[in-house]
Order: C-alpha cells, then sequence, then structure tokens
C-alpha cells in the first residue's frame, strides 16, 4: 500500500514535470525531438546493452543507430566499451564501414553508431560486439538487417567496392538530392572510406527517350559521400547511370539506378 502510494506520488511528479511534452511514454526523445525505438536489448550480469534507432529496423545500407550501455545502477558505461559490426556468413567473416562516437542527449550517453550494412541478413547473420577488457565485458548481441537493394558491388582492380545510395527514398518531379558513399574492402575487417573519385551523372527517361537539365554530379564531401542533384522534370520511368573515375581511369562499369514514381 504504501509503496503503490509513493509510485502515484512519483507518477503525480512525474506528471506534473512533462506535462507540456505530448507522449513520453515508450520512445525516448531527446531535446531535438529525435524518437528513438527499441531495436535489440540485452542485459547480462550487472550490464544492460539497449540497441535504439530512429527507424524501427535496421537496413541494408546507410543507417544511423545508437547504443545505451549502463552498468546495474544505471550509469552510462559508453566511453568504456569498443564496438564492431560483423557479419558470420558460415565460411567466413567480415565487418562493415561503421565509425563510432559518445553523444549525450537529454543527459543520457550514446554510443551513436554510423553504420552502412553493405549486404541484408539473408547472406549471414549480422551483431555486434560490445567488449571492455578493464570491466571484462565480451557480449554478442544479434540483429537483423532487411534488404533494400540500396548497396551495389562491384570489384575493380582486384579490390571489391561498395556504392550505397543515401538518397531518394521518396523521389519527387524537380531538384532531388542524390547522395551515394562509397567504401572499398582493405580486409573482411577493415572497409575505408573512397574519398578520391570523380563522378558523372547522366539522366534518362527510358520511354520517352529524353534527359533533363540542372543535374549535378556528385563531388566528395567527407568520409566517403558523395552529394549531387538529380532532375525529375516528370513522373515516370527513369534511369540514373553514375560513372566512377580516378582521374581518367573509369573505376568499374557505370552503375545504373532505375525508379518508376
Ligand atoms: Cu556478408
Amino acid at each position: 500500500m504504501f509503496n503503490s502510494l509513493k509510485y502515484i506520488a512519483l507518477l503525480l511528479l512525474a506528471i506534473t514535470m512533462f506535462s507540456c511534452s505530448d507522449d513520453d511514454t515508450n520512445p525516448v526523445k531527446d531535446t531535438d525531438e529525435i524518437t528513438l525505438n527499441s531495436i535489440v536489448n540485452k542485459t547480462s550480469g550487472d550490464y544492460t546493452f539497449d540497441v535504439l534507432s530512429e527507424g524501427t529496423e535496421l537496413e541494408e545500407g546507410h543507417n544511423v543507430f545508437y547504443i545505451r550501455a549502463t552498468d546495474n545502477s544505471g550509469n552510462s558505461i559508453a566511453n568504456d566499451i569498443s564496438v564492431n559490426l560483423m557479419m558470420d556468413m558460415g565460411m567466413m567473416m567480415h565487418s562493415t564501414p561503421f565509425m563510432t562516437e559518445v553523444v549525450t542527449m537529454n543527459d543520457k550517453e550514446y554510443i551513436k553508431v554510423d553504420a552502412t550494412f553493405i549486404m541484408a541478413s539473408a547472406g549471414g547473420t549480422w551483431f555486434l560486439t560490445l567488449k571492455s577488457e578493464t570491466m571484462n565485458i565480451d557480449e554478442r548481441i544479434d540483429y537483423t538487417v532487411t534488404a533494400t537493394g540500396n548497396v551495389k558491388r562491384f570489384i575493380f582492380d582486384e579490390k571489391s567496392y561498395f556504392v550505397t545510395l543515401r538518397s531518394l527514398d521518396s523521389p519527387k518531379v524537380g531538384i532531388n538530392d542524390f547522395i551515394v558513399s562509397i567504401h572499398t574492402r582493405e580486409s573482411m575487417m577493415i572497409h575505408p572510406a573512397v574519398t578520391d573519385l570523380t563522378t558523372e551523372v547522366e539522366m534518362l527517361m527510358p520511354s520517352m527517350g529524353h534527359g533533363s537539365d540542372g543535374n549535378v554530379s556528385p563531388v566528395h564531401t567527407e568520409n566517403g559521400v558523395y552529394a549531387g542533384k538529380v532532375n525529375f522534370n516528370m513522373t515516370g520511368d527513369w534511369q540514373i547511370t553514375l560513372k566512377l573515375k580516378r582521374g581518367d581511369i573509369m573505376i568499374g562499369e557505370p552503375i545504373v539506378y532505375t525508379l518508376d514514381f
């Protein structure tokens, strides 16, 4: 009885404190109103790990997600943890391009992971490893990566390249962002950004045989991300051809994206 009264008192206090915000119950909102959905979580011994994302699932291609790592007092251990992203394909294992940093949102620390999943879960099992030697932590957390077709791969000069489409989720008539990222494979564990290419973009509406004006070939910005523009001057079937070059040398065959809207 006393406990439930205490609970009601806390609840009233919480309602008073947060009465100006709308729905605080499940999704975590930070000051910039980012809603984080739970992807997967694991409690192991004294530690709890929550994997959260703005989306409701992790996808083949570019993702930003967050890991909340706490001890049994609820204190963050984000700064003590090293993260790796791995895929077990049975005969071999590999990692994928990713970067991590510790960020604070709403007074809570998270490990922010900027990841490019180069394949979907159909090819094997994706998992992340969370390790700390000093805290004796060595955890594996499995998760699913859904297929999108956003990653194209090819081999040039005996090296694998991965070209990830980061825009055009919902194309519209007119000028649209056309953003790709490019990574290569140094080893199964190391996938550096490719920062030294130039690109050429070409637009075609195959059914009518015309292109469009005002397209901007993507140029490198940072971390292997290339940003440009494409102009869909009408609705219908479109073909975007992207050529990658290092100096005068074509890197791989032209990449072709088709869409219809
Ligand atoms: Cu794989």
